[in-house]
């Protein structure tokens, strides 16, 4: 048998560019990515093959001290991939290091008991001279096999990272068949594109309160439209006030960017139906949580 293939998991704290990082590998947008921290909240697959080799690469939410059972989900949801990876990649930002919250990511190392390396991202926020210091700090957190600078945004670094976890894999089966690059439905990734904009068209506390279903896709035969019928929960009524915005101009953003998107992601022109509905206290509730996937 002479094919490779391995369980990469990206661990590291929120808004580290582990979303940004998994996609710059995989050579497409499969995680959403926004500028705030706590924006993936599942774990989420993605398949890079080569030649004689499969990665399979995970893509989890930040870990993080979490308060509340949305949040306490999306960190259960990350531990319990690391447990199921053979080889992490702790994902770190080189100016959060020093960060109060690398504790938890720390232990959620510590207690993996993995191979793991350290993919120092977002180097280009950092003059080179600065570097090494940062990597020799670095080094002191944990024995990483081998800490790589990386820019997940420019998209430096990424074939030293490749190189290091090509090195690392076993002997094992071809995963998934060569056309498949995720195991992520379709509508699970229309529903995050949707999420994604409600992070770039509102502000404050929001986002943390809106969850998007995706409750139809249906192609139309006469003209080959896809239809796709959407919600966004929120938790209160006020919160729905303002994801409508002053007639409706809000979630027509969100609606106008998910679509533009969604058009491109999916090859296909599309009508996007989007409505907001309230599903009291969602991110406290274990059987809404539950309900809209978390
Ligand atoms: N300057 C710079 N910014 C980056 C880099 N990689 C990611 N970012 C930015 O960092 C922010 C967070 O990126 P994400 O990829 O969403 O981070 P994440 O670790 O997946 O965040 P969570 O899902 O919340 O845990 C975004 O604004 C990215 O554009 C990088 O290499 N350089
Ligand atoms: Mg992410």
């Amino acid at each position: 048998m002479n094919f490779y293939s391995g369980f990469i998991g990206f661990l590291g704290p929120p808004n580290s560019g582990k979303s940004t990082l998994f996609n710059r590998i995989l050579g497409r947008k499969l995680a959403i990515v926004s500028p705030r921290p706590q924006t993936t909240r599942n774990r989420i697959t993605g398949v890079y093959n080569e030649e004689g080799c499969q990665m399979i690469f995970v893509d989890m939410p930040g870990v993080h001290r979490a308060t509340g059972p949305l949040h306490r989900s999306m960190v259960d949801s990350a531990l319990a991939a690391c447990r199921e990876v053979d080889l992490l990649v702790l994902v770190a930002g080189v100016t959060n290091l020093k960060d109060e919250g690398m504790a938890a990511v720390l232990t959620a190392l510590r207690t993996a008991r993995k191979p793991a390396l350290l993919a120092l991202n977002k180097i280009d926020l950092v003059a080179a001279p600065k570097l090494l210091p940062i990597m020799d700090q670095a080094g002191g957190l944990y024995p990483f096999e081998a800490i790589i600078p990386v820019s997940a945004r420019k998209g430096d670094g990424i074939s030293r990272l490749l190189e290091e976890i090509r090195k690392r894999l076993e002997h094992g089966p071809r995963f998934f068949p060569e056309h498949v690059i995720t195991d992520q439905p379709e509508t699970f990734l229309a529903a995050e594109i949707i999420r994604e904009k409600i992070y770039y068209a509102t502000r404050q506390e929001l986002p943390y309160a809106a969850a998007v279903t995706v409750e139809s896709m249906e192609r139309r035969e006469k003209d080959s439209l896809m239809i796709i019928r959407a919600l966004i929960h929120v938790e209160k009524e006020r919160q729905k006030a303002i994801l409508i915005g002053e007639k409706g101009k809000t979630i027509k953003t969100i609606g106008t960017m998910a679509r533009k998107e969604l058009e491109q992601v999916m090859g296909k022109r599309i009508y996007l139906d989007l409505a907001v509905r309230v599903e009291k206290d969602w991110t406290r509730d274990p059987r809404s949580l539950r309900k809209l996937g978390y």
